[in-house]
């Protein structure tokens, strides 16, 4: 029997919350396969900052390197500014592993209203690629004159060929697969950003000509947002830079429904290290702790790391089980309009799940 050593990181608010519940739903999902799931419950986050003044241990990455996928709920808190818990965690795991592409899939599922009129389900049906390791998240930068009057701030973005066409072949290698539309949509704003990103738009026109199967096109930022709203059932594979990719993929998320049903997968698609997953959404301290917070983004999260894994018959159990707790509508949490808790959307989840096993 194989054994699978999962890391979970509930991190803070929500995620202590959503964290647990897709556990249980992974659990339940791989049941009957020929597996053994192992999970390690690691208490980092802003807690641990109070306590110890970093977000997590400087070992942290060699004791995650043991294992074979890390499961993270959220990082934030009101009383530490963003920069220091999201530089202090989940960015030094995302590069230090060099989980380059982070994978956002949004997709318009039956029972789920759109704030877009006359979308039917299935018709929005897209995924974005975030370069996940440079760009405009490098960290190169500084202050100088700190905290005086003539205080100045420096930060650099980073393109690099290499970092642009792994991540540009990787959108490509997706839309190959057999559910996708066969396009790849780059995004970036080389009209104003007149050196990296005319280094990614040559670079994607370069990997583009090695797939002539797949339709390519590319957009500046400004327009693409536009689209999202104008015509999101055009986009297939969209690819762009880390930051355009984090605020585009909160825009596909909201178009399909809310950023509580979204999943996301950091990879490093060589397999040298841990992917780690985790739900689009943040820490959301306005309802964490109240029962209330939506624990499909970090289900479907989980059945994504499933999938890397190579389990994908589990996987594949864990997204219908959601799929149909949607269609049927109503065991739903707030933020989809319903008036359903954490728990009790498990337990349709797992319900659900029960009966296709
Ligand atoms: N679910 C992980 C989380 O808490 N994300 C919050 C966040 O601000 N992420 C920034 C990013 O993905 O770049």
């Amino acid at each position: 029997m194989k054994t699978l050593s999962v890391a979970l990181v509930p991190g803070d608010g929500i995620g202590q919350e959503v964290v647990p519940a897709a556990r249980r739903i992974l659990e339940k999902a791989c049941e009957g396969e020929q597996l053994r799931l192992e999970f390690a419950s690691y208490d980092w986050g802003s807690e641990y900052y109070f306590r110890h003044g970093m977000m997590m241990p400087v070992d942290a990455l060699e004791r995650l390197r043991s294992h074979d996928a890390i499961l993270l709920g959220a990082v934030g808190h009101p009383d530490i500014p963003d920069h220091i818990t999201l530089h202090g965690l989940l960015l030094p795991i995302r590069r230090g592993f060099d989980l380059y592409a982070n994978v956002r899939p949004a997709y318009l599922y039956p029972g789920v209203r759109s704030p877009l009129a006359g979308y039917e389900p299935g018709s929005i049906d897209m995924v974005v690629v975030r370069e996940n390791t440079e760009g405009e998240y490098a960290p190169i930068g500084g202050f100088l004159y700190h905290h005086m009057p003539e205080e100045t701030a420096v930060q650099t973005a980073v393109f690099t060929r290499h970092g642009c066409e792994r991540i540009i072949r990787h959108a490509f290698d997706l839309a190959r697969l057999r559910n996708r539309k066969r396009r790849v949509t780059s995004v970036t704003k080389s009209n104003a950003q007149a050196y990296g990103m005319v280094l990614w738009d040559r670079v994607f026109r370069a990997v583009a000509a090695e797939y002539p199967d797949i339709a390519a096109d590319s957009l500046l930022v400004d327009a693409a947002a536009m689209d999202f709203v104008r015509r999101p059932a055009y986009f297939d594979v969209v690819v762009a830079s880390n930051l355009f990719g984090d605020i585009l993929s909160d825009l596909s998320a909201i178009v399909t429904g809310g950023i509580g049903l979204a999943p996301s997968a950091n990879i490093d698609p060589h397999r040298r290290n841990p992917g780690l997953f985790e739900p689009v959404h943040g820490s959301a301290p306005d309802i964490a702790g109240k029962g209330k917070a939506n624990p499909m983004g970090c289900i479907l999260a989980s059945a994504m790391m499933l999938d890397h894994l190579g389990i994908g018959a589990a996987a594949a159990r864990m997204e219908q089980a959601v799929r149909a707790v949607l269609a049927a509508g109503d065991v739903l949490t707030p933020d989809l309009g319903g008036k359903a808790s954490t728990s009790d959307v498990v337990a349709a989840v797992e319900s659900r799940l029960k009966a296709a096993l």
